[in-house]
């Protein structure tokens, strides 16, 4: 190792007083932390992970330019990148002491001219990777197949109106599960790609929705039959590429779930961005997953709340980080999930170091939150405040509401016996907590 970024050290927790940009401030691997009773370390909580397709494929090219960065990684052949880009990326994740690593079929290997080709490519450059898990431990988080690129996918994958493009992708999915296996992978991701529509005037929208979930449940008989004993995940994003993107929101994806009896073995993967451009916080979108029983993973990034595209940034907002953490922490920790970092540097940091310049950023920040979230739960004002909030649905009334013991009528003697009820109301103290949250954000 050591031989793509020489000039980058092992990157090492020095606390913050600090000031070596190449080390971590806050994220101390191994300092257990109580976490609600979790009491991991920080490196097993937070389960960060590496994301192939910005960090090694991704170059800064944008629609008004080409890239900015060099990821060819002195290859001589697409094959020889395949090659080089797995030893890069095990050296990045050696240097951060990152565990686990996402992609795409397409990251690890480009398409070729037939699919048996790309295909028997792809596993050429799997077993790379396979041989580099063995060396050093790292392990696959969610694997997926790019259903979204390649132009036969104009107009989507499993909701194309083609039959042809939907057997195509069918079999990429089956061959990225078929990897996704071999390489212990934990997670499967359906990211909808340009699964949505342009113009309802050419869309059969029952009809293709049907499909999709066809195409899910082909997805879970196959995984299931060649031992894939993790989680798949649908990562909703309500716009980009298409107008609408079908898995809107995590709302709505759960609808489609339990519509389609998908729920078992599916879950979430929620990504900061993508709530950003749904209109919804970070935390809502983890709450709304959380409280179905449906969270699973995160893809760790930020927007722009002035901008309407995906513009997956490294994350440095500590506010988000920390309620993202405390919502990790709610749901019981990560299970199969993770932290994968979709984030990229800007397109101007275009240096090889600026990969680690914007890890360490984003990791940093996760340790502040998750930091930060462990302590709103020990304080316990907020939790407590909440919880007395509803203290009226544990007696009398509010319990045989929730035991089913309540009609109408019951509700209506109450009222007329009660007369006016405004004055038994309490505030909802939000710049109360609000200043707890900052008083607890700055005493770190
Ligand atoms: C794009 C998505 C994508 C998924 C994986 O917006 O975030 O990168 O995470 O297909
Ligand atoms: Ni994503
Ligand atoms: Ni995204």
């Amino acid at each position: 190792m050591g031989e793509f970024f020489k000039d980058i050290p092992q990157i090492k927790y020095e606390g913050k007083s600090s000031k070596n940009p190449l080390a971590f401030k806050f994220y101390n691997p191994d300092e257990v932390l109580h976490c609600g009773g979790l009491g991991k370390t920080m490196r097993e909580q937070m389960k960060f992970a590496l994301s192939w397709w910005h960090t090694m494929c991704g170059d800064g090219a944008d629609m008004f330019g080409r890239g900015t960065a060099d990821k060819g990684w002195g290859s001589a052949s697409d094959e020889e990148k395949s090659k080089n880009k797995v030893l890069a990326a095990f050296e990045i994740m050696d240097k951060l002491g990152i565990d686990y690593f996402c992609f795409h079929d397409r990251d690890v290997s480009p398409d070729y001219a037939t699919l048996a080709e790309s295909n028997a490519k792809l596993d050429a450059a799997v077993a790379v990777i396979e041989e580099m898990q063995a060396k050093t431990g790292k392990k696959l988080l969610w694997g997926t197949a790019n259903c979204f690129s390649h132009p036969r996918y104009m107009h989507g994958a499993g909701t194309s109106p083609s039959v042809d493009v939907y057997a195509f992708a069918g079999a990429q999915i089956k061959k990225a599960l078929e990897i996704t296996v071999k390489l212990g992978g934990n997670g499967y991701v359906f990211w909808g790609g340009r699964e949505g529509y342009e113009t309802l005037l050419n869309t059969d929208m029952g009809l293709e929705l049907d499909n999709l979930a066809r195409l899910m449940k082909m997805a879970v008989e196959y995984g299931r039959s060649i031992g894939f004993k993790g989680d798949f995940y649908v990562e909703p994003k309500p716009k980009e590429p298409t107008k609408h993107q079908y898995d809107f929101d995590s709302a709505t994806v759960i609808g489609f779930l339990n519509k389609y009896g998908l729920d078992k073995d599916f879950k979430l993967n929620i990504e900061a961005n993508h709530a950003t451009l749904a209109m919804h916080t970070f935390q809502h979108e983890l709450r709304v997953a959380r409280e179905n029983g449906m969270f699973g993973s995160i893809d760790a990034n930020q927007g722009d709340t002035l901008l309407g595209w995906d513009t997956d940034q490294f994350p440095t907002n500590v506010y988000d980080c920390a309620l993202c953490m405390y919502e990790v922490i709610k749901a019981g920790g990560f299970t199969n999930g993770g932290l994968n970092f979709d984030s990229k540097a800007r397109r101007g940091s275009f240096k090889p170091e600026d990969i680690f310049y914007s890890y360490i950023a984003g990791m940093d920040a996760f340790a502040l939150g998750l930091r930060i979230a462990d302590k709103m739960i020990t304080d316990g004002r907020i939790d407590s405040f909440t919880a007395d909030r509803y203290a009226g649905w544990k007696q009398g009334l509010g319990k045989d509401i929730i035991s089913g013991n309540a009609k109408l009528a019951d509700l209506e003697k109450f009222a007329l016996d009660k007369g006016e009820v405004f004055d038994s109301l309490t505030s909802g103290r939000q710049e109360y907590l609000e200043n707890i949250l900052n008083e607890i954000m700055f005493t770190l």
